[in-house]
């Protein structure tokens, strides 16, 4: 075993913690992370998103299914309108908005949790932000679109920043790395200290490996393995292995077959000190976390002085 092998696996049997305070602050409500590994929910407003493409298409479906994943415990709802699938078609500015927008403004009346925007355009992001999203999860980590920086330190917007290799036409086909943890851990403390040159509070920014971005099977794994080389930098970790090729190669299972694979890929993201997961199935996901919490945190609070916070609007009334 090298030293770097040995390093990560220590980090993993000490199940890194959250630290004390650990707290994703939005203009509409904090995501807590301490002591917890908060949910991002997934509502894909596209008609070709690969494990989703075309069911939450229309805006009336999406929104009802945002508020659902609330209702279910997600801490953040994550809204696109651009597949990223491997080869998947580019959308206009225009096209993207007329997606997500409607989508935001339903979600915005119906939830008291943040919002997040995913994607890496920022007239789309601007658009998303002024109808009540809070987040930008960037996919490119603020590469793609020059003013996407400025717009996010100006607007003073939580962020999450991705790591891909290529663009989502290229990514898969043929990625290489000479030691993928380490590049990918160098490149999100690039992009963080230049999203903090540019102003960005660096309590407002959020890392993700890119699962599945430009990674093969081993690329995806070593990452999942050596999580807390990325948690080890002081940014919570975002993960989202949810429904993706990966698990369906170890399983040969299609997307809607992937359920039990996303779970342990959580699990273990999880215990390797993820702090927030994005996952399509978030009922699932909460029970599967509530074990890997206890387990990463200790037994919860018995007397919890809000035990169902209120994630959707009129639920205290109820
Ligand atoms: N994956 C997808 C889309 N957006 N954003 C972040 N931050 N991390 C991810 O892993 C990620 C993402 C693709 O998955 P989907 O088509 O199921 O949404």
């Amino acid at each position: 075993m090298s030293k770097g092998q040995a390093k990560t696996l220590v980090g993993m049997l000490a199940f890194p913690a959250s630290k004390t305070g650990w707290a994703l602050e939005a203009r509409h409500g904090t995501v807590d992370m301490n002591g917890r590994t908060a949910l991002m929910g997934i509502v894909n407003v596209t008609p070709d998103s690969f494990s989703d493409g075309g069911r939450f298409f229309d805006p009336g479906r999406a929104v009802a299914h945002g508020i659902e994943l609330a209702a279910e415990g997600a801490d953040i709802i994550d809204v696109g309108g651009e597949s990223t699938r491997p080869g998947a078609r580019a959308v206009s500015n225009r096209e993207e908005m007329e997606r997500v927008l409607p989508v935001i403004q339903g979600l915005r009346r119906g939830l008291s949790i943040p919002i997040s925007i995913d994607t890496y355009k920022a007239e789309v992001a601007r658009a998303a932000l002024a109808e009540g999203a809070d987040v930008v999860n960037d996919i490119s980590a603020l590469r793609f679109d020059p003013e996407m920086i400025s717009l996010v330190a100006a607007e003073k917007a939580p962020v999450v920043l991705m790591h891909m290799q290529g663009t989502p036409r290229t990514m898969q086909q043929n990625p290489v790395y000479r030691d993928v943890v380490a590049e990918v851990r160098d490149f999100l403390a690039g992009r963080a200290a230049a999203a903090v040159a540019a102003g960005v509070d660096r309590r407002r920014i959020v890392i993700d490996p890119g699962i599945g971005f430009g990674k093969t099977l081993a690329h995806n794994l070593a990452l999942l393995r050596g999580l807390a080389e990325l948690v080890s930098l002081g940014y919570p970790v975002l993960v989202g292995p949810s429904r993706k090729t990966f698990i369906g190669k170890l399983l040969d299972a299609a997307p809607e077959e992937r359920l039990e694979g996303s779970l342990a890929a959580a699990v273990a993201a999880a215990l390797a000190g993820a702090s927030i997961l994005r996952v399509h199935d978030v009922k699932e996901a909460s029970h599967a976390i509530k074990i890997a919490d206890a387990i990463r945190f200790g037994p919860p609070d018995p007397s919890p002085l809000t035990p169902n916070p209120s994630r959707v609007r009129g639920d205290r009334d109820a």
